[in-house]
């Protein structure tokens, strides 16, 4: 995938903010700290656009990126980590609730799980969130490089059977440090967009 022109659009708070031409978004959740930031600047190639800090819960609003002038990276807050208030938590999740129950130029949802570690409650519960608004997900397995090969399968199997996870989603084994199955995840995010662009042409 050839990166032409990135542009950081908006910090959104509220839907009014979210973008209104009509570009397909494809969205990450995970957990704090997960490495979703550092996806967005490793599928884009930039070292720093997307923010991204050792510190977690850094991302608090939803962080659009427009790629190509063809597609939005969707950065999602971090859920999962202890020291934000509860409210502030439940307006976390009733903001992104609200974004995959409504947000029609949603195509791909991408959830992004440290291969490392089992899925944790709230990964569970926003995988079930996805399947229960059909919306087409694809789980990604991070942080790649931090165990050695001959672990990967195990894990992923491991993630696999945490989530229920539906065979037919695909599952991507990743890195942002080596670019690991970035070519991977560009082909599927591709998929998506020629999929919303054959629906929208159908329905005209
Ligand atoms: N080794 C390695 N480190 C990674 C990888 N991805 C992210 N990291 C590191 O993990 C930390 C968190 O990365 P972020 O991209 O900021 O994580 P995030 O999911 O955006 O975090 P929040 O915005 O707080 O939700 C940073 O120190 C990254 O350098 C990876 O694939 N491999
Ligand atoms: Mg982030």
């Amino acid at each position: 995938m050839k990166i032409l022109d990135v542009q950081f659009v908006i910090s959104a708070v509220r839907p009014s903010q979210y973008p209104e031409d009509a570009l397909p978004e494809i969205a990450l959740a995970g957990r704090s700290n997960v490495g979703k930031s550092s996806l967005i600047n490793k599928l884009i190639m930039r070292k720093n656009l997307a923010r991204t800090s050792s510190q977690p819960g850094k991302t608090q609003q939803l962080n659009y990126y427009r790629v190509n002038d063809m597609v939005y990276l969707v950065d999602f807050p971090g859920y999962g980590y202890a020291k934000v208030s509860k409210t502030r938590r439940e307006q976390f999740g009733e903001m992104i609730e609200t974004y995959l129950r409504e947000r029609e130029p949603l195509k791909l949802q991408l959830l992004v799980i440290d291969i490392r570690h089992e899925p944790s409650k709230d990964d569970v519960l926003m995988y079930h969130w996805l399947k229960h608004y059909e919306i087409p997900t694809c789980i990604v397995a991070t942080k790649a490089d931090k165990i050695p090969r001959s672990k990967w399968e195990k894990h992923i199997k491991m993630i696999k059977t945490t989530l229920e996870a539906d065979p037919r989603d695909p599952v991507v084994l990743f890195s942002s440090e080596t670019g690991q199955g970035r070519e991977q995840l560009w082909d599927i995010i591709n998929e998506a967009i020629a999929a919303h662009h054959a629906e929208s042409a159908g329905s005209s």
